[in-house]
């Protein structure tokens, strides 16, 4: 079939909107209709080119909510009407990962989804002329109609609004996640995020409403971030550019003596040092969300883990997708969770490098794509 899509042919270019051809599924793939997608900050930092796993031409997009139109041979769990939301993150509950319950990163399909391809190696995308275009994050949500694995999709309920679910793709799932999967944020907690955009505000959301946090501190340069933050639980905000004297000794007097938990929402290597260092002595933990550039690496003072600190990171927030975005999407529809005050903007495909414009300029937190 022929299909829309956005496609990036060359890193730090705009994308293209264009008809691609889209091949239909084979054994154990499954076509979809996206219905809507967000732009989050790792597909501006793929189409960067700062991404080692970035390759050209593409069809970026991993944010999307959608309905099943096809089936391929041996699908069992998903049928033609399903609504469901893509899976970067698939959850195949037979490799070692997912049988293992410290982890999410269910392995059985990574590296051809690294390389761009579907797990028989080759991509259903090509240009009209032909020529093969990639896969990416195994879901290319940034075309109306694409091909994903069973085992990469989560069927959700069908009175949800794609326009807002999209966002539990992604941004909602991996902030709430990173508070109550793996960090365990206990209630009455002293928490520390940097960078309040469309992941640091899930983590506020996490620690004020499901983990019951105390003191939650918001650091951002953009003090355009502060309303919607307050908005959603941050009690005391930080602009690191108007501290006079130590930003860690200055969050350490906030939280009382250090964070519990630390997140970083930014990936900026340097605020991940800062993230560190500023969790409290003895027992805080860090949480490194934030996807930092090829060749970029973090450093600190081996002494800050010798006197208790501990650095994770979490990806999709530790969340097992078929499992749990289901949930997720409960937990908005009863208002349990709160998705659109963070969906600033909406557009059309054709509009969609406006999108990226308005993340550049720090003025969106979430814009969404509807098809
Ligand atoms: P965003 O652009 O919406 O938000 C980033 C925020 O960080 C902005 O508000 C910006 O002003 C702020 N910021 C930038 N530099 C800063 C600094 N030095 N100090 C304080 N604040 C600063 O991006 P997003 O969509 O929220 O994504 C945030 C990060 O999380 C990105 O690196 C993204 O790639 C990553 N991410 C990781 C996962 C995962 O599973 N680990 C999932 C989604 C996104
Ligand atoms: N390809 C990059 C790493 C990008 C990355 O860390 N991605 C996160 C999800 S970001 C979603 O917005 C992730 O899930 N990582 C685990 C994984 O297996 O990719 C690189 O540096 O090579
Ligand atoms: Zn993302």
């Amino acid at each position: 079939m022929r299909t829309r899509a956005a496609v990036a042919f060359q890193a730090g270019k705009p994308l293209e909107v264009i008809d691609v051809n889209l091949e239909g599924p084979k054994a154990g793939e499954v076509l979809v209709e996206v219905k809507a997608t967000g732009i989050c900050h790792t597909d501006e930092f793929t189409l960067s080119g700062a991404d080692p796993e970035g390759a050209f031409p593409a069809i970026l997009g991993h944010e999307g909510a959608g309905v099943v139109v096809d089936v391929g041979p041996g699908v069992k769990t998903l049928k033609k009407g399903d609504h469901v939301i893509p899976l970067y993150t698939p959850e195949c509950r037979e490799c070692d990962y997912c049988l293992n319950p410290k982890t999410n990163l269910c392995q059985a399909i990574r590296s051809t989804q690294g390389q761009g391809v579907m797990p028989d190696g080759t991509s259903r995308f090509s240009t009209l002329d032909g020529d093969s275009i990639l896969h990416y994050m195994g879901c290319s949500t940034f075309s109306n109609y694409t091909v994903l694995p069973e085992i990469a999709l989560a069927k959700v309920r069908e009175d949800a609004p794609f326009d807002k679910i999209c966002y539990i793709g992604c941004g909602v799932t991996t902030g709430i996640g990173a508070v109550i999967n793996t960090a365990k944020v206990e209630a009455g907690s002293n928490c520390v995020v940097f960078g309040l955009g469309g992941i640091g505000l899930n983590v506020i959301q996490g620690l004020s409403r499901i983990a019951q946090a105390d003191i939650i501190v918001g650091v951002d340069v953009n003090p355009a971030k502060k309303e919607m933050a307050e908005k959603f639980g941050m009690t005391h905000f930080v602009n690191p550019n108007e501290v006079e004297g130590d930003l860690v000794a200055h969050l350490v007097d906030i939280t009382k003596g250090g964070a519990d938990y630390s997140f970083d929402a930014t990936g900026n290597t340097n605020v991940m040092r800062t993230a560190l260092e500023c969790a409290h002595k003895g027992w805080g933990e860090s949480i490194i969300i934030g996807v930092a550039a090829a060749g970029a690496e973090i450093s600190t003072r081996p002494f800050q883990l010798v006197t208790g600190r501990s650095w994770r990171g979490t990806a999709f927030g530790g969340a097992r997708g078929r499992t749990d975005v289901p949930k997720i999407v409960d937990w908005y529809m009863d208002g349990k969770i709160e998705i659109d005050p963070m969906i600033t903007h909406t557009m059309p495909l054709d509009d969609i490098n406006k999108g990226f414009d308005l993340m550049h300029a720090g003025e969106s937190i979430r814009a969404v794509v509807t098809y």
